[in-house]
């Protein structure tokens, strides 16, 4: 059974290894198509036709159907990889451990913002933007420049124990707790972590920062520990709802999974915390 672990646990020889096998799958060309299909389905409230990956219900079981194809493609280069989650209600400085020179690299410099630390630094020559929305092909970070201050610990326990999953109309308006961890509503979780990291991270195409995956294992994470919380709350709507995925309606682009595929990670991957 795979176990995803706090990145703050791993060895060095853990963090190398993820590292190593997000470098290999950007080498290889994997790594840009999945920075290609977030940005494919970032969308407004008011597109035509269906909400999938965000500001709407599926944004969990559709980020964690993501995740485990990202970590699918990993364990293809090295099986003995799994998806760290950042609990940054913990590690909550730009001093933090996870932004060493080891692991994700450091914070972006004055000026440009470009990161010229670690294993994601432009001047590696291993770390070039191809998903890009203009000529500046090198990752950028401003941690604690757009909002000073990661969710707490607090926060998130607040979230966690709002009972009701989503709630009409379904989108960033709504009540629920999809959409106060997506962010668009209350103390704001998921989208205030990517306004605090900066640069490419406040883009549709965020997958171009490695840090992104380690956010959201620690969103996912955060779904599992509701579901345990809320044991018969599960996924709504449940049926007969516009431009929204149901519970049994499959989600686009792989169309053969379901919210309801996605309820039980149990038998893909486990968490360090038992779970
Ligand atoms: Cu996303
Ligand atoms: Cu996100």
């Amino acid at each position: 059974m795979a176990v995803r672990k706090n990145q703050a646990t791993l060895t060095a020889q853990e963090k190398r290894a993820f590292v190593n096998a997000v470098l290999a799958l950007k080498g290889n060309g994997g790594y840009d198509s999945f920075v290609s299909t977030h940005n494919d389905f970032i969308i407004s409230d008011t597109d035509n036709g269906e909400r999938v990956g965000h500001r709407s219900p599926s944004f969990l079981p559709w980020h964690r159907r993501f995740l485990l194809q990202f970590e699918e493609a990993l364990q293809a280069i090295d099986p003995t990889v799994t998806l760290p989650y950042w609990d940054w209600t913990a590690d909550r400085t730009a001093g933090a451990s996870i932004w060493g020179a080891d692991f994700m690299g450091g914070n972006g410099r004055s000026g440009d913002s470009q990161v010229t630390t670690g294993p994601f630094a432009f001047s590696t020559g291993n770390w070039t933007l191809n998903v890009r929305a203009d000529s500046r092909s090198y990752l950028r970070r401003a941690l604690g420049s757009g909002v000073a201050q990661l969710p707490t610990r607090a926060e998130t326990s607040g979230v966690l124990a709002i009972s009701t999953y989503d709630a009409a109309p379904w989108n960033s308006a709504s009540d629920g707790f999809r959409n106060n961890l997506e962010g668009w509503r209350g103390v704001n979780l998921h989208n205030r972590v990517h306004v605090w990291v900066g640069g490419l991270m406040t883009t549709g195409m965020s997958p171009n920062d490695p840090v992104f995956w380690l956010h959201h294992c620690f969103i996912d994470k955060l779904w599992s520990e509701w579901q345990r919380l809320h044991p018969s709350a599960g996924y709504l709507p449940t049926a007969g709802t516009a431009n929204v995925v149901d519970l049994n309606e499959v989600m686009k682009p792989w169309n053969n999974v379901t919210p309801a595929d996605m309820l039980d990670h149990s038998a893909r991957y486990t968490y360090d915390t038992g779970f």
